[in-house]
């Protein structure tokens, strides 16, 4: 089925290109689906809007920024090589070095040539009659390719706030997820950081060192956990590398998270209050996103999670010396870890600092901005630039901005207006053929994203593999079982605190975005044997049609 694209003779109309699979991004879902395809025998073009490889990194450069699973774990498993050789610096990468490894994987398995930068897909179209997709990309291109696959990022879409005044502001404007290129230097500045999420945590203790003054504008306090990032050694490297089967295995069949680390096997109120303390003061010491696997109820009992929280808001009357300070910083508006918990260096500390104020948006809210300070309470606070840390249209912002039509002429947008509808997270009913790497309805942005980027290109890649050896065409979504999976991810995150946070798993953070709890909360590891499951049963749930005539296929 590997069809070469197609160029146009010279005096006849140019034919389009054709591909077997279009991938839609250059993170590392699309970088490894370009590796996997390939090396299957299918023709596959990548569009990348961004001027290189590497996606979410690939913007988010602002200071600080670095990933927050420990990165011999947030790296790829599917080279045994790659995974021996690459020695990263630190327990947590900063984001060149990330950026870095990204461009390495990419020029390691020339990956390149398949990979058309700056250039956007604007537009796809299922041709039912030729039941292929019709793209079209920001240069004016077609192409025509029987798979579309969606490997567009989960926190790709920066989201400008709605501040009034906001164009109107005389200095620089900086988005925490779409910062510039070169070095930015804010040596004498007074700053203002509107947001207090992940990217605020890491980038405002370095901003402090740097400017004048620094303003935090925060609207909700949140809970964060001290990184203790640290540089690795190479007997620690190698202590991982030894363990590197295992580790993997683990991490993606048994984690629920993805992540390798102790399995908790005891509630928190089954524990003595010193016990308990002992433990989270344990974890806090370690430091990291594991905090919150001390116990194993912490996401689902309130009691249980209080005892948690209460913990964390303790830590925070101890690191901030003036009281008033320490008590907004101390988040009361939602269990902790309902939002995604974040993990810091000196974050807190930082708010001892003579030259950084925090002010509360929630009580007294940002009424505009002026040219040159932001008016929140009637006060002004003077600025020469803002950082918006404002997050993003998080898990279906970046597929929003495609026009994706299915059958009938249905776009995407009209079928998910009331929220994101899909088969296993993979697929959605009515639009064949295209598939969506880490999307609402998979575990995606509640694990390591890597171990579910690597479960998704190998399912998808089995998946068209499977299509191709029995001579089927179409692949599509059985509406019904798309159905009971909303309704099964639904009911499991409502098992959980989850959906107590305004958070932007639920899409609370986006004006008249539909409330849903995006995400499927299962797990990993239970979430992979689901997805075998139906794939050993012929693709259960799925509808497979051989050129025009619908047919359901027994697994062979
Ligand atoms: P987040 O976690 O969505 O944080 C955005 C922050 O910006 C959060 O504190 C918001 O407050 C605040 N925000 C958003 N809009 C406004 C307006 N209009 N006014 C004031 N404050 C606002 O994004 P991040 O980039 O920090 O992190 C995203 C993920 O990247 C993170 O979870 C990691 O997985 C990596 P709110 O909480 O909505 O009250």
């Amino acid at each position: 089925m590997s069809t070469p694209p197609s160029t146009s003779a010279q005096s006849q109309p140019a034919a389009a290109e054709t591909y077997d699979v279009v991938v839609v991004g250059a993170g590392f879902a699309g970088l490894y689906m370009l590796h996997k395809l390939r090396g299957q025998g299918f023709s596959v073009r990548v569009y990348e809007q961004g001027g290189d490889v590497g996606g979410t990194w690939y913007w988010n450069r602002y200071p600080g920024a670095r990933c927050d699973v420990e990165s011999m774990q947030y790296s790829y498993s599917f080279s045994d090589e790659l995974q021996q050789e690459w020695d990263w610096s630190e327990r947590y990468a900063p984001q060149p070095e990330i950026l870095k490894y990204a461009n390495h994987v990419a020029d390691r398995f020339n990956l390149r040539s398949d990979i058309a930068f700056d250039t956007r897909v604007d537009r796809a179209e299922f041709d039912e009659s030729a039941n292929s997709w019709a793209v079209t990309t920001s240069d004016d291109r077609s192409v025509t390719a029987k798979y579309v696959v969606l490997a567009t990022g989960c926190l790709s879409n920066a989201r400008m706030p709605d501040i009034r005044g906001l164009s109107g502001f005389k200095g620089k404007v900086y988005h925490t997820g779409n910062w510039p290129h070169e070095p930015i230097d804010f040596t004498g500045q007074r700053v203002g950081v509107i947001g207090t999420g992940s990217s605020a945590i890491q980038s405002v203790p370095i901003i402090a060192e740097e400017a004048e003054h620094l303003t935090v504008f925060q609207r909700t306090a949140n809970f964060s956990i001290p990184a203790r990032n640290a540089a690795l050694t190479a007997e620690e490297r190698e202590a991982f590398r030894q363990k590197y089967s295992e580790i993997r295995r683990f991490a993606r069949e048994e984690a629920r998270n993805g992540i390798y680390t102790e399995m908790p096997d005891r509630g928190a109120l089954e524990d003595g209050e010193n016990e308990r303390r002992s433990k989270y003061e344990a974890r806090w010491s370690r430091g990291g996103l594991t905090f919150m696997s001390v116990y194993n109820n912490l996401a689902i009992d309130k009691a249980a999670n209080d005892t948690a929280a209460d913990f964390v808001r303790a830590k925070i009357a101890e690191t901030v010396k003036d009281p008033q300070t320490a008590k907004l910083l101390q988040p009361n508006n939602h269990p902790i870890g309902s939002k995604r918990i974040c993990i810091d260096s000196d974050y807190f500390a930082t708010f001892n600092r003579p030259n950084v104020t925090l002010v509360d948006i929630r009580s007294n809210p940002i009424e505009q901005i002026l040219p040159n300070a932001v008016r929140a309470g009637g006060k002004d606070y003077e600025v020469d630039a803002l950082v918006l840390a404002t997050g993003f249209d998080a898990m279906t912002g970046s597929v929003a901005k495609i026009d994706i039509r299915g059958r009938n002429g249905q776009t995407l947008n009209q079928k998910w207006a009331e929220g994101p509808k899909t088969y296993l997270g993979l697929m959605s009913a009515g639009f064949p053929n295209l598939f969506i790497i880490t999307g609402p309805g998979s575990p995606s942005v509640l694990s390591n994203m890597i171990v579910s980027i690597e479960q998704h290109v190998d399912w998808i890649a089995d998946c068209v593999g499977w299509m191709r050896d029995h001579g089927l065409e179409v692949l599509e979504a059985e509406q019904g079982a798309e159905d009971k999976w909303v309704a099964h991810v639904n009911e499991v995150a409502h098992t959980t605190l989850y959906p107590q946070a305004n958070s932007w798993y639920m899409g609370a953070n986006i004006p008249g975005k539909p409330q849903i709890f995006m995400p499927y909360i299962g797990g990993v590891g239970v979430y992979r044997q689901i997805c075998n499951d139906v794939a050993a049963k012929g693709y259960e749930g799925f509808v497979m049609t051989a050129a025009q005539q619908p047919q359901k296929m027994a697994a062979s």
